[in-house]
């Protein structure tokens, strides 16, 4: 049972959004080329779902500015610009991707008080979205994982992946994903990769 994951692909991370990762609206067609190869028996998006005023917005924390280290629960967090609420054009997911052959759109972030990078559950590794036990009640042995961003939500929800779904086969399609910073990418490749998981390109599938 193969399922493929598609992380973020929203307005809000492509240009024009207001959380904008380089070159992010590529992926979509990669994504598209992805749900229309007949290789996955499951698709599964996910969806950055803020409510307004969430506690990783700068614009939440008096006097902080984006993209520096806060604090949000006593922890340290990044302050990220306004992005994704709930109900807002920023939120949606790219207009171009095949949101048809979708199967589960899995929301996150809904919390004001803790972020959630990963599709799985939030920062804390505590509140589980549901979304692996609905994969391990599919009977999803294989999954692969792409889209915006690479050095967050892609690599937390891929990480967890691994660790939540013991026995699951965890792989990164790497351009069908973008990522922040070429620094953060480049760490997280090789963090997802020393965990065991496969770093690929959509040829691998398209092909395989
Ligand atoms: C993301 C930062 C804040 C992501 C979401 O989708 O990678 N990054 N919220
Ligand atoms: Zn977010």
């Amino acid at each position: 049972m193969k399922a493929l994951l598609l992380v973020d692909i929203q307005n809000g991370f492509c240009p024009g959004g207001n959380l904008p990762v380089p070159d992010g609206d590529k992926v979509v067609a990669v994504a598209n080329s992805l749900i229309d190869s007949g290789k996955y028996d499951l698709i599964v998006a996910s969806q950055d779902w803020h409510p307004p005023g969430h506690g990783s917005f700068a614009s939440a924390h008096p006097g902080a500015a984006p993209f520096e280290i806060g604090e949000l629960s006593g922890k340290p967090q990044m302050m990220w610009p306004d992005h994704c609420i709930q109900g807002t054009r920023d939120a949606e997911l790219h207009p171009a991707l095949k949101s048809a052959e979708i199967d589960l759109i899995q929301q996150k972030g809904e919390n004001p008080d803790i972020d959630s990078y990963s599709a799985f559950r939030d920062n804390d590794r505590d509140a589980s979205t549901g979304l692996s036990d609905f994969l391990e009640d599919q009977g999803v042995t294989d999954l692969d994982v792409c889209g915006l961003a690479t050095d967050y939500c892609v690599k937390f929800s891929a990480l967890d992946a691994l660790e939540m779904m013991p026995g699951v086969r965890v792989r990164f399609i790497e351009d069908a994903s973008r990522g922040i910073t070429s620094e953060g990418v480049a760490a997280a490749v090789s963090e997802m990769r020393t965990h065991g998981i496969a770093i690929i390109d959509s040829a691998e599938v398209l092909v395989g």
